[in-house]
Formats: C-alpha cells, sequence, structure tokens
C-alpha cells in the first residue's frame, strides 16, 4: 500500500465535514460474504455470485414469476450466510465515524452490527419480506431459520425478500435520501463496488458534481468509477480503519 496515498486519504477525511461510505459487496466480502461480480475463483461457496448463478433466473420479477420456489431457496441460504458472517474492520471504521453517511447497495446487516448509525440501503434488505403483489405487507425474518416460498397473509401475493430485482425500481424515498447525501457531501469514499449497477453507481457522479472527492477503495485497480481522486488498491478492511478516525 501506498504510504503517500493513504496520508492524503486520511487527510481528505479529517478534514471533511460530511462524508458519504457508498459502498457495495467488496465491504463484507472479509466477513465471507459472496460479492456479485470478480475475478473468478474455484466454484466455492466464496466466489462471485453471478459466476455461479443467473441473475436473470434469481434476482429479477421474470425469475420470480417462473420459478418461485428455487428464487426462495436460494435467498434462504444467502440470509444463512450473512446470519453466519461477521462485521469486519471495515464495517467497523465506517460504523465509528459520526459524520459518515453511508450509503450501501448491500442487503445484509453488517453494518448495522457493527453500530452505525446513519445507513441507507438503496438496495433494499434481506432481513425483511415484502409482499409481491404490492399490498403493502413487510414483515422481519427470522434470518438463522429462514422461512421458504411463502403466501401473503394480506392478499393472494406472495412474500419474495425487500430486495430490489433487476428492472425494478429503488424505493423511492430511500433513493431521494442518498442523493440528497451525495449531493451535499464534501468527501465520497467507494467501497468494494464495481459500479456497474444503475441508477445507484450514478450516486459517485452526483458527488462528483457537488464537488466532492472521490477516493475508491477497492481490491481491483479500476473496479470502480473511472475518474477517482484517489484510488487506493487493497482489501477494505485493512484500508478503512487506517484512513478514518475509528
Ligand atoms: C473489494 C473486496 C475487498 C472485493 N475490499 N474491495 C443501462 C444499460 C443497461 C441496463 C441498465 C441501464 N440502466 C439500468 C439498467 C438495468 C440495471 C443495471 O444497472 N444493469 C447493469 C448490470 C448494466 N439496473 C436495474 O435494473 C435497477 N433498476 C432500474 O434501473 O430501474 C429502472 C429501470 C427499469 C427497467 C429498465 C431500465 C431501468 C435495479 C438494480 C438492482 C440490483 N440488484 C442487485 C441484487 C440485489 C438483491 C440481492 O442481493 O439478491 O444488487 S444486483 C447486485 O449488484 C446487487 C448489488 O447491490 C449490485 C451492485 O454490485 P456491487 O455491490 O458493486 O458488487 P460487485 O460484486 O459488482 O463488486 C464488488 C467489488 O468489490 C469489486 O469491484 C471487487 O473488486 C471489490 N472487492 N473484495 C475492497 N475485500
Ligand atoms: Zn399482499
Amino acid at each position: 500500500m501506498n504510504e503517500s496515498d493513504l496520508a492524503r486519504a486520511r487527510a481528505l477525511v479529517t478534514e471533511a465535514a460530511r462524508i458519504v461510505a457508498f459502498s457495495g459487496a467488496g465491504l463484507s466480502a472479509e466477513s465471507g460474504v459472496a460479492t456479485f461480480r470478480g475475478a473468478t475463483r474455484d466454484s466455492d461457496a466464496s466466489a462471485p455470485l453471478w459466476t455461479r448463478f443467473d441473475p436473470a433466473r434469481l434476482a429479477s420479477p421474470e425469475g420470480f414469476a417462473t420459478d418461485p420456489e428455487t428464487v426462495a431457496e436460494w435467498y434462504a441460504e444467502r440470509r444463512r450466510s450473512v446470519q453466519a458472517a461477521r462485521p469486519n474492520p471495515a464495517h467497523r471504521a465506517l460504523a465509528s465515524d459520526g459524520r459518515i453517511v453511508n450509503v450501501t447497495q448491500n442487503v445484509d446487516d453488517l453494518l448495522h452490527r457493527a453500530g452505525a448509525s446513519h445507513i441507507v440501503q438503496v438496495h433494499g434488505t434481506l432481513t425483511f419480506d415484502r409482499c409481491h403483489r404490492g399490498c403493502g405487507y413487510r414483515t422481519p425474518v427470522d434470518m438463522a431459520d429462514p422461512p421458504g416460498l411463502r403466501r401473503c397473509p394480506q392478499c393472494p401475493g406472495r412474500l419474495r425478500p425487500d430486495v430490489v430485482w433487476f428492472g425494478e425500481t429503488l424505493p423511492p424515498d430511500v433513493w431521494e435520501e442518498a442523493v440528497d447525501a451525495c449531493a451535499a457531501c464534501d468527501l465520497m469514499l467507494v467501497v468494494g463496488t464495481s459500479a456497474e449497477v444503475y441508477p445507484a453507481a450514478g450516486l459517485i457522479d452526483i458527488a462528483r458534481a457537488a464537488g466532492a472527492a472521490i477516493v475508491v477503495v477497492n481490491t481491483e485497480a479500476g473496479g470502480a468509477a473511472g475518474t477517482a481522486d484517489l484510488e487506493l488498491i487493497g482489501p477494505a478492511g485493512e484500508i478503512l480503519p487506517t484512513i478514518t478516525d475509528g
């Protein structure tokens, strides 16, 4: 790790008044939660999800309509894996600085369990189910013993995880909160995301247009956001504790 880049990042963090940490699956990778994209390794349980599974089949309304049992089983497995995971030093670093608004694409609850106070989950959460028919029913899920496919108790619809699938719009109130935070920050830490999925990746452009400095933390060079002010290449769990005040 380049010491002068780390020192520059530390200075940006120290000087910033409002910080957004825009995170993705790489934030939870060191906790053992699989990412979606990235260099393919063995076909073990930590290899990126989209190298082992078809997103159109498992993370889209069309996939759920075609084979809801398979989708429910896949989410039960992922919920068990998140439940077994523990927050890592990167989660704790982001949780420990009260200036940081955590705008995350992650659907796990590891930032919550690390004690972060301000979390905006733009792709929803695995910890709740909601009615796929849209009657408004929403209920917490036992992550240690996740449910299989089940009916909505309020209407003829089926329950599904309270996450955002491909082709679905992001919850408008959550999206608005994310946009407002990004438009008002003077530093954005872009942590562990490929920044390939829109509209979420557009939050980086919103922060940049507002004049914020952009610092990317990623294990891969060029892994996110072409034009960062500073790119720190390495594991988030090693880098973030050294550049934050926590
Ligand atoms: C580390 C590390 C370590 C590893 N330390 N770093 C324009 C063109 C074509 C299509 C579209 C378009 N605009 C929109 C779309 C459609 C689509 C989209 O963006 N597709 C792209 C893939 C092209 N977007 C949507 O459908 C969205 N809705 C929408 O646009 O609605 C309006 C609309 C409707 C219809 C048509 C058009 C518009 C919704 C997107 C929902 C995404 N959902 C998922 C699944 C959530 C539920 C679940 O988890 O099951 O969200 S997909 C998946 O990707 C998940 C993530 O939140 C998201 C982002 O992934 P993330 O977090 O960046 O992870 P990775 O794996 O990609 O990257 C990990 C990174 O970490 C890598 O860079 C590693 O190097 C790094 N890393 N270890 C630091 N230790
Ligand atoms: Zn319902």
